[in-house]
């Protein structure tokens, strides 16, 4: 679990230093976020709750550049321009507006994950990008004001400042202002009895061809079933924090594979239809249903990209690996188990 102040680098004094590294891991939603009520503050329809991995971390590095005109932003050693480029200026700008410091950034970031699979690279990214920049630019938050700045960058981001489970509430009640009511915090979950992996098969490390923003855009203006979708998202995220209370893994997988292939359904029901789903995912999903035929509790989840995480207890993850490697032809198939929430790693002059 995060340290309550996640900012706490090893050397203090970042506000003279102007520079800061930090490392986020993404998070996988077994109660989805599909869907925003306002785009320009990236608040939902409903409230999630997800799993930060132990692996795939991003590491993002801030430098202010007093010097320079524009913003520099480089994810993986390539010159981000365009809409990527400006999204991450966009979320600079309320940093320099909330500190004051009017300097321009250049940011470096590196993923162990592939950009833009449904891996959530976008959850660990801009996570790592809002804990780094608050520090190089002197702003110190706490970790709830942290997620609320997160989610500004990318909704799920939100999410990954905390380690292990977490809950994005979509608007807590007793907010008057909607940008203040949405954040995520820790749900507590007893680890060592829960003990749950992911076995992620990545059938297809490429690009979506459409972004989960555009997306779910398209989703909640066209798709007949989405409100019956939000509905009952909000029914399975109570039955969700039970199941996770009970530390009972059978509901909490049975909880998160309909909630996901609920969220699909309501995709292929937008018009036109979004179908992340590719014949190689389905061939995955037969391999779950065969394992729970044979008495393995293993359940799908899937977001906004073909790949397919199989949710099982971390003592079967050699069974469950082996058979979701026998139906991964092609790709590749990873085990990740509960992560830590992002951290601050140093200041640099
Ligand atoms: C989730 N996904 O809950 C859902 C499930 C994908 C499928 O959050 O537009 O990159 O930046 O807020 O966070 C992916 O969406 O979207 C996502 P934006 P984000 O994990």
């Amino acid at each position: 679990m995060t340290a309550e102040d996640p900012q706490k680098g090893r050397d203090r004094p970042e506000a003279e230093t102007g520079a800061a590294t930090a490392l986020a891991h993404p998070n996988i939603a077994l109660v989805k976020y599909w869907g925003k009520r306002d785009e320009r503050l990236v608040l939902p329809w409903t409230d999630s709750l997800s799993m930060t991995l132990d692996t795939f971390p991003t590491t993002t590095r801030v430098r202010l550049a007093p010097g320079l005109r524009q913003d520099t932003v480089t994810l993986d050693d390539e010159l981000l321009v365009g809409e990527p480029h400006r999204r991450v200026v966009a979320f600079l700008d309320l940093i320099r507006e909330r500190s004051g410091r009017p300097e321009k950034a250049v940011v470096e970031s590196r993923n162990t994950v592939p950009t833009g699979a449904g891996l959530a690279s976008s959850a660990s990214g801009f996570a790592a990008l809002a804990t780094a920049a608050c520090a190089a630019y002197g702003l110190r938050l706490g970790s709830r004001p942290l997620s609320r700045l997160a989610r500004r960058g990318s909704g799920s981001a939100a999410r990954s400042v905390f380690g292990a489970f977490a809950l994005w509430h979509a608007a807590r009640a007793g907010y008057d202002d909607p940008d203040l009511g949405s954040y995520a915090e820790p749900v507590p979950v007893r680890l060592d009895v829960l003990d749950p992996v992911l076995v992620i098969a990545v059938v297809d490390a490429g690009p979506k061809p459409v972004s989960s923003r555009e997306a779910m855009r398209h989703t909640v203006d066209t798709s007949p079933l989405f409100r019956s979708w939000a509905a009952s998202s909000s029914a399975d995220l109570a039955g969700m924090r039970a199941a996770l209370h009970r530390a009972d893994l059978d509901a909490v997988g049975e909880i998160a594979e309909r909630n996901a292939f609920g969220m699909h359904a309501v995709m292929l029901a937008a018009r036109p239809a979004v179908r992340y789903l590719s014949p190689a995912s389905l061939t995955v999903l037969d391999a779950v249903l065969e394992l729970r035929r044979n008495g393995v509790s293993a359940w799908a989840t899937m977001d906004a990209g073909p790949n397919v995480k199989v949710l099982c207890r971390r003592a079967e993850t050699e069974r469950v690996a082996c058979a979701v490697r026998a139906a991964t032809t092609g790709g590749s198939v990873h085990v990740a188990g509960p992560g830590p929430g992002v951290r601050l790693l140093g200041e640099y002059r």
